[in-house]
């Protein structure tokens, strides 16, 4: 940690265009550990080699350290010194043989960051620049090792040791310690090290690879949680075999494991051959996890599995890269989960995801590009902008190229840096040559942030049978980007008649230019314009669509994704005009959600979709200055009218939904447990007499965690007191799990109620709220954060919260504490009198002595970006 004083004064920033590469190689190092909570001995041997004919020392990073000792080819070694954090050393020749040596201390590690003690056990984050705190070493995704690591703990405490690739020895001392050796035949990166020491069991199974090997599959958690790892174990199993189906890539070694610990900074890391899991993402049985949850265990399992080619075997030349394998992963795994089930419904929630947390983030001081030009701390860029706008882009090149030439691409590419660490631009030059395309204007979505706006306005002659669409792109300016050119848009577009059949076929259209006209002849009856089509480009769409041609394309659209698209427009159009104008006309939104509910030929996981209105957040960001209160009082008059309204049609969904037998976890069971929380919403929305009533007897009767949580949503949200015996019986319930808890904090933080803050500042008195522990911190300050009504009421105090909390978790745990700043910096779309209070906070965090350059970089971007 630096204070914001030498965060001013030092060389902080790191610029894309300075890259240089490596000086000196290291194809091999071999790690020996003696494991420790308290104290770990680290010995490292490093072959090193000089890269070209320079004269430079070799430099390697450090956090922290000063080596006991330094040996060169054996000898010990004095001619080293320390430029701040870097071990320098002048080396004759051009190959050596280094050795160091280091003591660190896990169980203060708060950072959880390098090697550090979670439940008893001892495991490893090295991505990004983790490493540098456990060893000295070139600690840059372009210096490649194979490694060898021996582990020596002891027997008891830490019985089972694991390290990435496969093991290779391991035996007993007398002093009651234990050692085990194992080696990576992989060369890799320093950021995918990994180690576990741990009291650990673990459910095994194989797996039989397309060309017949054999590997074995760990999941290793605490022996108590085993009966929770069946589902992530079958989902790695349906990842492995996607991945040769659809990618044609096979698993390299002869094992496999996963590890679950409990305090994890993000969601999960792809180590070689020796993933490490945030246990919410692993965990899960039906009285403790929600289908959202089966949803996300299976995906980010599949994610991590996936990098071991998108990330492992082809890794980033630096970190302006990280969307070399992030977004090309997310695009994997979205892929794989849309095969899982409905790819419509999936679809839809990557949509939303995307506007829930992207959007903002690019019309906000935080924006970047998917490849950033500089950054002051790396681990600030795992944003939504490099996951989800990264595989949005890559989404697009597959669009352009279609499956054979994606495809091609991907072999190519995987093919030809294979063992290596490459860039971007390598990627697209390989979906170039499978393609056979130029994407050289493409590439902008590489360079210039923000979202384009795209408005259409469709005419139509009926005389001439000639309807002209009309484009235009622009996209606003970001902080360091006032100019935008044109980018390559991907629209895909359709037109119906107002008898519902198409006008001819879909067109995929490329808008590169900043306007343009498509004109279609022989239209002679009125069309319709359904455009960007399972949203082929991440845009903002501008139309002129009237209310009632969004009501007809809500119904008749034969493109799931735009279908959802038409109705959510026009359930935007009128709350804005509701905030806007301060009156609106329910009726077509209440018209289109009741054909939506009485279209028997509908998937019921679509419908549930569908009806939802658009979140507060996403109404808000429609408008010039966000009024918090406006858009929640005209949301929630809307639930309120369409709970009325359509009283019985929620009536009978929450009865047809409420049918199923025992809990399974099935595409169709999923549906209608999901069907059941939206109508029991609507049925509560309505102000029905016996709401709070058909909630509890959900909650109580519940045979699993969806069930159980909507109807706690459902009280939290409500005015009848039975959401305080709703909240005990949970409570005590589930006093043992901490995942579940994380969900009673966060039900609560994300309540609409007027006295959400007040709730949130007691929780955070609660015994079991801790800061220390990264799903907690989140589950309910990183919870407040996003909840509009509740974060903005009143007079400043929530921003107060936010920062204090933000203060304190930074001196524990910068990386967690800069992920929640954001909501502080969004200051510019509120009324001055907000933005002022929000302006004060920032700049107490800045004003905090001893501040991360973590916090530092998102706070003083959030104040000044
Ligand atoms: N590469 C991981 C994400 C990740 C990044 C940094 C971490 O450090 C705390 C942990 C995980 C992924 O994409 O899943
Ligand atoms: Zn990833």
């Amino acid at each position: 940690m630096i204070d914001a004083q030498s965060a001013l004064a030092a060389p902080l920033v790191t610029r894309r265009e300075d890259y240089q590469p490596p000086d000196w190689l290291v194809p091999d190092i071999a790690l020996d550990f003696d494991l420790d909570p308290s104290s770990t001995r680290v010995t490292a041997i490093l072959d090193v080699t000089r890269s070209s004919a320079h004269e430079r020392p070799l430099r390697l990073d450090g956090d922290g350290q000063v080596p006991r000792k330094v040996l060169v080819d054996g000898v010990p070694h004095n001619d080293w010194r320390m430029d701040g954090d870097t071990l320098e050393i002048d080396l004759p020749g051009s190959a050596h043989r280094i050795e160091t040596e280091v003591v660190i201390h896990p169980d203060r590690n708060t950072q959880l960051m390098g090697l550090y003690a979670s439940g008893g056990n001892l495991c490893t984050q090295c991505e990004a620049e983790g490493f540098r705190r456990i060893t000295f070493f070139p600690d840059r995704p372009d210096v490649l090792a194979r490694y060898v690591v021996k582990m020596t703990a002891d027997r008891k405490r830490f019985p089972v040791l694991l390290a990435n690739g496969d093991p290779i020895a391991s035996g007993d001392l007398d002093d009651g310690r234990h050692w085990a050796e194992w080696r990576d035949p992989f060369p890799k990166p320093s950021y995918l090290f990994a180690l576990v020491a741990g009291d650990l069991s673990a459910n095994r199974a194989t797996f039989t690879t397309m060309s017949g090997r054999e590997v074995q599959l760990g999941i290793w958690v605490r022996e108590s949680d085993l009966p929770k790892t069946e589902h992530a174990l079958s989902a790695l199993r349906i990842a492995m075999a996607w991945d040769e189906r659809v990618y044609g890539r096979e698993y390299d070694l002869d094992v496999f494991n996963i590890v679950a610990v409990d305090d994890f900074n993000f969601g999960a890391m792809e180590n070689k051959g020796l993933n490490i899991f945030n246990s919410r993402y692993i965990l899960a049985d039906p009285d403790t996890a929600t289908d959202l949850d089966y949803d996300a265990i299976a995906a980010v399992v599949a994610h991590e599995y996936f990098h071991n080619w998108s990330g492992n075997r082809v890794t980033c030349r630096d970190w302006f890269q990280l969307s070399l394998k992030e977004g090309f992963t997310v695009f994997r795994d979205q892929g794989f989960s849309a095969d899982q089930g409905s790819a419509a419904v999936k679809r839809i929630e990557d949509v939303r995801t995307l506007r829930a947390a992207q959007f903002p983030e690019d019309a906000g001081p935080l924006a970047h590009p998917i490849r950033p030009d500089s950054y002051m701390e790396i681990s600030n860029f795992y944003t939504a902008t490099i996951y989800n706008k990264g595989a949005e882009v890559i989404r697009m090149i597959a669009t352009i190229l279609g499956p054979d030439g994606f495809r091609a691409g991907t072999d190519l590419y995987f093919d030809r840096y294979d063992g290596t660490a490459a860039t971007c631009d390598d990627f697209v030059r390989c979906m170039e040559f499978g393609g056979g395309v130029d994407l050289s204007q493409f590439r902008r979505w590489y360079s210039q942030a923000g979202t384009p706006r795209v408005s259409a306005v469709l005419d139509h002659d009926a005389g001439s049978g000639r309807a002209t669409l009309r484009l235009a792109q622009r996209t606003p300016p970001t902080p360091g980007q006032p100019d935008k050119e044109p980018f390559v848009l991907p629209l895909k577009l359709k037109l119906f008649g107002t008898a519902g059949t198409a006008l001819g076929a879909e067109q995929l259209y490329m808008l590169d230019r900043p306007t343009a006209e498509i004109v279609f002849d022989g239209v002679t009856d009125r069309p319709v314009l359904s455009i960007n089509r399972g949203f082929s480009a991440p845009v903002i769409i501008e139309s002129d669509r009237s209310s009632d041609d969004l009501k007809f394309l809500s119904a008749h659209d034969d493109d799931p994704f735009a279908r959802y698209e038409a109705m959510q427009q026009l359930m935007l159009d009128t709350l804005v005009a509701a905030v806007t104008l301060g009156r609106a006309d329910h009726q077509p939104v209440i018209e289109a959600v009741r054909r939506t509910l009485e279209d028997a030929a509908l998937d019921r996981a679509f419908v549930a979709e569908a009806v939802l209105l658009p979140s507060d957040a996403f109404v808000g960001d429609q408008l010039e200055t966000v009024d918090p209160e406006a858009v929640f009082r005209a949301r929630e008059a809307l639930r309120r009218d369409l709970g009325k309204t359509l009283a019985d049609l929620w009536r009978s969904a929450y009865a047809d939904a409420s049918r199923a037998g025992a809990f399974v976890y099935s595409p169709p069971a999923k549906a209608a447990r999901r069907m059941r929380s939206v109508a029991l919403g609507y049925i509560a929305a309505s102000g029905a007499e016996d709401a709070a009533d058909v909630a509890f007897a959900q909650f109580e009767a519940a045979d699993n965690m969806t069930d159980r949580q909507g109807a706690l949503t459902t009280l939290v949200n409500g005015k009848s007191d039975k959401r305080i015996a709703a909240l005990d019986i949970f409570y005590n319930r589930y006093s043992g799990d901490a995942l579940v808890l994380d969900k009673w904090f966060q039900t609560q933080a994300l309540s609409s109620r007027d006295d959400t803050p007040a709730v949130v500042a007691e929780l955070a008195r609660h015994p079991d709220f801790s800061l220390a522990n990264p799903n907690r911190a989140r589950s309910l300050v990183g919870a407040f954060g996003v909840n509009q009504r509740a974060f903005h009421l009143g007079d400043g105090a929530g921003y107060r919260f936010l920062a204090d909390h933000l203060i304190a978790l930074d001196k524990l745990n910068p990386q967690t504490a800069a992920k929640l700043l954001p909501p502080l910096g969004r200051w510019r779309r509120f009324d001055e009198k907000r933005a002022a209070s929000m302006k004060v906070e920032l700049e107490r965090i800045l004003a905090t002595p001893g501040l991360s350059k973590d916090l530092f970089e998102q706070a003083s971007r959030s104040l000044n970006g």
